[in-house]
Order: C-alpha cells, then structure tokens, then sequence
C-alpha cells in the first residue's frame, strides 16, 4: 500500500497492550464487580464509542432548529442534509453533517427517556457534551450561581460527592459550601433540618443527590424547600439515573430546575455525563458552561455510545434489570443484617449498600477499617470500595464499604446469590483480627484473616463466578489475579497459571508418595522462606528436609529445599502441594494470620509463587 494508514487489529499492531486489554477482561469477568458507580457497557455501545465519530473535531452545537425534531426526522437523510447545506451549524468546524445527526438523536432519546408525565421531549433541553460528572457539575456552578454566592451541599463525609462543593475541588472554590448532613440517630436525611438549615443560609444552589447515600430523595420537598428561600435545585442523580429511567428511583426532570447524572453508571452507557433541564434560559446559560466554558471538542464518539445507551433504556429488558438491580441491593442488605453486621443507613432502596466495618470485627481496641476490608474482599474476588460514613472524621480513613448490584445483577444474579455474597462476606471478615502499624504521621489499620476461611470465600466466589452471565469467551490461561486457583485443587473455577495447567490431574493421581515443585522468587525469596521455614535458609544446602509451617508455626508439611536460578523451590507431598502454594501466595499478599500473638510480625514479602509441576 501506497500510503500512510496503519492498517491491522490491535493485536497485529501491538499485542502487548491487546493482551493488558484481555487481562482486564478476564479480570471483570472472573471477579464480582461490586463497584456502585461501575457496569459493563454492551460491546453496541463500545462498538459506537470506538467509531470513526472519533477522529472528529466539533466545536458548538447542532443547529437550534434541530431542537424538538422526532427520531424520524433527525434520521431523515435527504432533508437533514439539504438543511445543513443551506443553513449550517452552530460549530465552528465543516464536516460536521452526521455529527449533528448522532448528538441530535441522542437528545432527543435522552429527552423521551427523562420526560416526566404531563411533558413532552420537546420541552427538555439535553446536554450531551459533559466528559464527566464533576465536569457537569462544574458547568451548573458556573451556569447558576456566582462567586461568593452560597451552596448548600450534603456532607461529603455522609455520602455527598467532591464535586459538589469540596475544597478540594474547583466547585468549592468560589462559592461559600454549607452542608446539611444525615441525622445523627437515624443515619436518614432530616427534611426539617435541611429546611432550617436553608432559612439561615439562604443559599443561591441546593444539591440533592449522592454518591453514598443509599435512599431516593423527595426531590419535592427538596424543591420546595428550594423555592422558600429562591435557590436553584440541582438534582445530582449520578449514580442512579438507569434506576430513574426505569422508573425504580425518582425522576427530578421537571421537579428540579437542573438534573446531572453521568452515562456510565445505572446508565450502563459511555463514560460521560448529561445535564437536563426544562428551563430553555437555563438550558443556554448550561450550554455556554459547558463550551466554551469549561471544555472544548465534544467526544462525539461517546455522545454515538449515549444515543445506542438512550436506545437500550427504553427497552423492557432495561426496566427488569433496574427493578432487580434494586431487589438485589436488599437482599444484600437484609442479608448483612441477617449475619449481624451493620448497614449503615439503615437499609437501601436504591443499588447500593453501606456496611459499617468497625461492627465486624475489632481486636485490643482496634476496630476492622474499610481499606484493608476492600482488599481483603478483592483477594476472594468480590470488588467494591472503602468509603466514609456518618461519624467517620476523615476522608482518608473510612470505616465501612460501598457495594453496588448493578454489575452482578447485569450477569443475571439474583436475590439467593446476594444471600451468598453477604454470608461470604460476613465468613471472611469476621475472622479478621484488626491492628495498626506505625506510618509516618500517625497509624495504618490493617488486619488479618484466618486463611481457611479466605479460601472458603475464594470457592463460594468462584462458585458464583462460575454461574454468572458472560458476554465473552475468554481463553484462560494464566491470568495472574486467579492467584489461588491451582492445579484445579481448592479454591478456583478451573483457571490456573500457564505453570500450573494440565498438571493437576497428573499430581493428584501419583499420591501422596511423589513432591511437587513449588517455586518461591522473587528478591525477597530467602527472607520470606526463612520466616515460613523458621530457619535461615542461608544456612541450608540443596537437598536439606524444611518444615513449612502454618497458623502459629504449627508444622503444615515436610519438604525438601533446592535452590533455582531465580530463588528457591520447595518438592512437597503432591497432595499437600496445592495447599502449601495458597498458603504461600496468602502468606505473601500479607492478610492471613501467621502469628496470633504477634499479628504485626513482618513477613518480608512479596514472593512469587509457582506450582511448576509433578516431580517423580
Ligand atoms: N467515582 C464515583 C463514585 O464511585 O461514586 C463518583 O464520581
């Protein structure tokens, strides 16, 4: 070829990172993704979003006129383009024709998706340009309210978001933030309060909407309260615009003055953000905002994924799987409650499911924290996040977790599979023994776990994976994250290192009279084997007997010691040896107990951890 363009898939042209790419594939597939603010994007909309929309400058807007049009007339080929020859655009670029197309049907999906009863599309006015929430919100501040002007916000401490006014962000740089916060007693908004609140503060803006607050707001008494001192209210419904779509969350269109959520959350659409309003004064100062204001070039590829996204809304399938990402949000509550943990708040009537951490487990005074908790959870496979709760005094130290059903329930969980995620949960972290170490300024608080326990979790995960949905056959072969599944022993769904496949069978049926190798590397590799040994392994020759040792030191099983070109190898029983290697890769990730009685002792780590083979 006699030009320039680089043709050939991704793997052709760089395999390295189309195997990253298969890497966090396998990785969304073969965990639990209970990410409250996270789904899986139908390959139609990552189809639209990868689109030669992509390579396109757009600057503006379509025509005004376009405004209002049906679907039918937008995809009116012939008439659309005459139009666009004789009048233009409101861009600043040419080539823009079905640019205008794709962005006006996605507002006018966008509009039929959120027009609330006794409106019509027509009368909503649909930005599709934001990249993202906080950029949203950051055009509604500069849209609706001036600097110094006040806003009143939830707390960010109790479930409000960064960019609706923290320090910390561009939103609580200008105007003056006050927040209302949860009640001290029933962990619920207190509608009084927030009314009082407002009658001293008289703010120009109220925020209602959450990133951790698990129940729908009344945007009515919201609005109302709003009206009696004369703010705008912006109803934030970020996490929960599907549900709202859906009608299994209320739709603030038409109650609040402006509506922002972003498209890849319930949405389950391109990583972008809409802001709505029925207001066409507002609707221009927003689009101002927005471009020029704060950003330049749309994405029109991602505005194409938000047209196919407002298309799948529509559809029944979207509104039962809304309705059961709700159902299932209180199965895990309730199922929580039921092990004798604390949801905080109460309960939850949208996606999402606060769990207080410190009612787990505490130990010499020292309560179980959200981080170590979430990486804990992550080693079994169930993936959510560490988040702050009412009473938390720090951002940077939360107590509790987040979880979020949407993902799970996208891959056709239901109520009896949350049961199980919430008895695994309690299982593991309720072994936890919580302690703190020292950190430069002050204490971490970490924790550690009884292993078998970890690898019960690990196979009631596997289990679960095993039965959700996939939209994708991936060939399995040694990714590295299914880090306790080996040999096909234990815990695991059939997945194993490329060193460890098609041995198990062979290991298995030689007894319990030949060694497996079991391979330790990695520049710590001596350190480590001393600790689990309990002796210096310098002072070993190849060939010498080891005692690997378990929980206390007790003596887990007797091997043989050779040195490698990389570090050390372990020949053990083949029927111990799947076991030893779990212990030894739990042993290295740090969050099993080794020593109760000395739960901080360092075990200098990490070691890689390989079951090579069968050795006769
Ligand atoms: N990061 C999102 C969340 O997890 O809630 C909000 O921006």
């Amino acid at each position: 070829m006699n030009d320039f363009l680089i043709r050939g898939t991704l793997a052709d042209v760089d395999p390295d990172v189309a195997e990253l790419i298969r890497h966090e594939h396998a990785r969304q597939l073969d965990k639990l993704i209970m990410i409250a603010s996270e789904s899986y994007v139908p390959a139609a909309v990552r189809e639209a979003e990868g689109s030669v929309f992509q390579n396109i400058y757009a600057e503006g807007y379509p025509h005004a006129d376009m405004h209002g049009l049906s679907e039918a007339e937008i995809l009116d080929y012939e008439s659309q383009l005459t139009f666009y020859r004789r009048n233009g655009d409101r861009r600043y670029y040419k080539g823009v024709e079905y640019c205008n197309l794709i962005e006006a049907l996605a507002q006018r999906r966008g509009a039929e998706v959120f027009c609330p009863p006794g409106m019509t599309p027509e009368e909503l006015f649909v930005n599709v340009q934001p990249l993202s929430g906080a950029v949203a919100n950051a055009a509604i501040y500069e849209a609706l309210v001036q600097p110094g002007d006040t806003v009143m916000t939830l707390d960010l401490l109790h479930g409000g978001h960064l960019s609706h006014g923290s320090p910390v962000n561009v939103t609580g740089h200008r105007q003056r933030i006050v927040h209302y916060r949860v009640n001290e007693e029933t962990e619920l908004l207190d509608y009084e309060e927030i009314y009082e609140l407002a009658q001293r503060e008289q703010p120009k803006m109220i925020i209602a909407g959450y990133t951790s607050y698990p129940w729908a707001p009344d945007f009515h008494k919201f609005r109302a309260i709003a009206d009696s001192v004369g703010a705008y209210l912006l109803a934030d419904i970020a996490h929960t615009a599907g549900m709202a779509a859906a009608g299994v969350y209320p739709n603030p269109v038409g109650v609040a003055h402006v509506t922002s959520f972003t498209t890849h959350k319930t949405m389950m659409g391109p990583r972008g953000a809409v802001i709505i309003t029925t207001d066409p004064e507002l609707a221009k100062r927003i689009d101002r905002a927005v471009f020029p204001g704060l950003q330049g070039g749309p994405n029109i590829n991602k505005i194409a994924g938000m047209a196919v996204m407002f298309k799948l809304a529509k559809t029944p399938q979207f509104k039962a799987l809304q309705q059961q990402i709700a159902k299932n949000a209180v199965a895990l509550s309730d199922g929580l409650k039921a092990n004798g943990l604390r949801v905080v708040h109460g309960g939850t009537n949208t996606h999402m499911v606060l769990l207080d951490c410190k009612s787990i487990a505490q130990h010499d005074g020292v309560p179980l924290m959200g981080n170590v908790a979430s990486r804990i959870l992550d080693l079994i496979g169930i993936v959510c996040n560490r988040n702050t709760i009412p009473g938390d005094k720090d951002a940077g130290r939360p107590s509790a977790l987040r979880f979020g059903t949407p993902w799970v329930t996208q891959r056709g969980l239901k109520e009896e599979d949350m049961r199980e995620i919430a008895d695994v949960i309690a299982l593991v972290l309720k072994t936890a023994k919580p302690y703190t170490t020292p950190t430069k300024k002050s204490v971490a608080y970490t924790a550690r776990v009884d292993f078998d326990a970890l690898m019960e979790g690990v196979a009631r995960i596997n289990a679960l994976v095993a039965k959700a949905g996939r939209d994708f056959d991936l060939p399995h072969e040694g990714y590295p994250f299914v880090w306790y599944a080996v040999n096909g022993q234990g815990p695991g769904i059939g997945h194993q290192g490329p060193e460890d496949r098609g041995r198990g069978t062979e290991v298995r049926d030689r007894g319990s009279e030949v060694a497996s190798r079991i391979e330790v590397s990695g520049a710590q590799a001596a350190a480590f084997l001393s600790v689990v040994l309990g002796i210096d392994v310098n002072t070993l020759a190849d060939g010498a007997a080891v005692t690997v040792l378990g929980r206390n030191r007790a003596p887990l099983c007797v091997a043989t010691l050779a040195r490698t070109k990389d570090g050390y190898a372990l020949d053990a029983p083949a029927n111990q040896a799947s076991r030893v290697t779990q212990w030894l890769r739990a042993l290295s990730d740090g969050y099993v107990i080794f020593d109760d009685a000395d739960l901080s002792a360092d075990i200098p780590g990490p070691v890689v951890v390989r079951l090579v083979a069968g050795r006769p």
